[in-house]
């Protein structure tokens, strides 16, 4: 199947789409496992085994989903700086200085980041009118999505980020747009989220914690042990969910990185934590929004993965995911729902 702007195997086109989904295939940042930048590819290949009549919303596909051609000077990009980053995280990891001439190229990375933060900002104002959807690459790229959205609603939204990180580091290795920082940056936004809430954490620093105590009020982070543990004494998991998200404004934005979930689910993720949210969990969430009369302003799906192997079980979850988000992306923003049940 080609490109072309079709995914799901719809004969929808962009003209019509009421999402649009932006393929972001970078991962210059990535610290640990290497491969999500091959996200978009794996997850539009695996695309076409999804069934489109839905249990949960019918054919609410009928309101058309589209993908954008992938950026090739992106992409180009991030070949380039993707290997020079991997030496920079080694010299550090091992504990010693950088030579003046990696320093050069942290400064080269972070403008690089800046363009493709600035590709991404661009694409959702052209299409400002529909919602619109990231496909990383890793969790650094939503960033410019997520700065015209917070702009374009004045701040008045708020995040369902689901992530076994709490992705709060301030520039990790001296990248300042690295994808363990992205709510990070998002927070110190002009117009910045009300409230972030957060599903399947249990992975991450004092640091962070930190910076999360000095914005009172504006975290709720369900962190991923106690809240199993919480299950396991007989609690509901639903009444946690809905606790949870009600504290959300009605404006939602939905970063969703694969590794939040259970790595049987994302065995090739970049970097995979034991635990995490199963699939019915996950997608209670976003049923949940839809019950508590949220509205999803935009997502992204990050973080997918099929390392060095041809495995397609990551691209495959991926997909189906991918297809939860814009089915209730667009039944919360008005889209029939057919289903019978
Ligand atoms: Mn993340």
């Amino acid at each position: 199947m080609s490109w072309e702007y079709q995914i799901f195997g719809t004969e929808a086109n962009l003209d019509d789409s009421k999402v649009v989904l932006i393929p972001v295939p970078w991962e210059v940042t990535a610290s640990y496992g290497s491969g999500t930048s091959s996200g978009p590819e794996l997850i539009h290949k695996a695309s076409v085994q999804v069934d489109l009549y839905d249990i949960e919303f019918g054919n609410a596909y009928q309101t058309g989903y589209s993908i954008l051609p992938l950026n090739k000077n992106i992409l180009e990009k991030n070949n380039h700086y993707r290997a020079i980053a991997t030496q920079i995280n080694e010299t550090l990891q091992t504990l010693q200085d950088l030579t003046k001439e990696q320093e050069k190229h942290v400064i080269e990375i972070n403008q690089a980041c800046e363009e493709m933060n600035e590709y991404v900002y661009a694409s959702a104002q052209k299409f400002e009118d529909r919602i619109i959807g990231v496909i990383g690459g890793d969790h650094s790229t939503p960033y410019g999505l997520i700065k015209f959205l917070s702009e374009k609603y004045k701040g008045n939204f708020g995040i369902l980020h689901i992530d076994a990180h709490l992705d709060l580091r301030d520039a990790y290795f001296g990248f300042t747009y690295s994808h363990a920082s992205i709510m990070n940056n998002v927070s110190k936004l002009p117009f910045a989220p009300k409230k972030i809430v957060q599903f399947g954490i249990r992975d991450f620093c004092e640091d962070e914690v930190q910076f999360m105590k000095e914005r009172e009020g504006r975290f709720l982070t369900q962190y991923d042990l106690p809240t199993k543990n919480s299950l396991l004494r007989g609690e509901s998991w639903i009444k946690i969910v809905e606790n949870a998200l009600s504290q959300l404004p009605e404006n939602v934005y939905i970063s969703f990185d694969i590794d939040g979930m259970d790595p049987t689910l994302c065995p090739q993720t970049g970097t995979p934590v034991p635990g995490g949210l199963s699939y019915e969990q996950t997608l209670s969430l976003f049923s949940t929004l839809h019950k508590l009369k949220k509205k999803i302003i935009g997502f992204d799906l990050v973080e997918v993965s099929g390392g060095d192997t041809s495995n397609e079980w990551n691209g495959n979850v991926g997909a189906r995911m991918l297809f939860k988000l814009c089915g209730w992306a667009a039944v919360t923003n008005g889209a029939t729902s057919t289903t019978q049940s």
